[in-house]
């Protein structure tokens, strides 16, 4: 009975373990120079390592959110982290949306990758499970326009560096 027991918990800790690592992990490609899998040349930035980054927040409403704090680490520490020698990032999301913008703009903006908004875990149905957030709300003139909406990307679960 006991060994019953401990052992439906693990299999129920592996389950949410995987659960976690699959909805969570970024994978990085393109030109970088470190990889956690060399053949693939990928570095997949796993959860723990996301939130081991400094963590920074931007408060600020977009077109989709009313004014929330919103929590990530840089996109440029992560493109430090893996070796990044490129110009441009582009972001792959869940629902095969494609965009691109210039690391130049990540640096100059201090542009995160959110996983949290609220102290919530972002989730797919709500932006996550990374969303790219812009400090919209201290820049309106330049982040505020119907051109910029496009660079608010959800549902990123991947960067290639080009
Ligand atoms: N993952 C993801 N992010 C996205 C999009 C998308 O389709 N998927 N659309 C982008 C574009 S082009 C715009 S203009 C805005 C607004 O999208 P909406 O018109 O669907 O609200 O979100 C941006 N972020
Ligand atoms: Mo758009």
């Amino acid at each position: 009975m006991r060994r019953r027991r401990s052992l439906w918990l693990s299999a129920t800790a592996v389950l949410a373990l995987n659960a976690m690592a699959q909805s969570l992990s970024l994978d990085v490609s393109g030109a970088i120079s470190r990889y956690t899998d060399t053949r693939a040349r990928v570095y997949r930035v796993s959860e723990p390592v996301l939130r081991m980054l400094p963590q920074y927040t931007i408060v600020t409403a977009t077109s989709w959110t009313p004014r929330s704090a919103f929590v990530g680490p840089r996109i440029v520490d992560i493109l430090q982290l893996v070796g990044a020698n490129g110009k441009e990032v582009e972001f792959q999301t869940l629902n095969n949306y494609v965009y691109s913008i210039s690391i130049e703009e990540a640096r100059r903006y201090g542009v995160i990758l959110a996983h949290t908004q609220n102290g919530k875990r972002l989730t797919p149905s709500d932006f996550g499970p990374l969303f790219v957030v812009y400090p919209r709300d201290q820049y309106p003139n330049e982040l505020k326009t119907p051109i910029t909406e496009a660079k608010y990307v959800w549902q990123v679960i991947g960067m290639r560096v080009k």
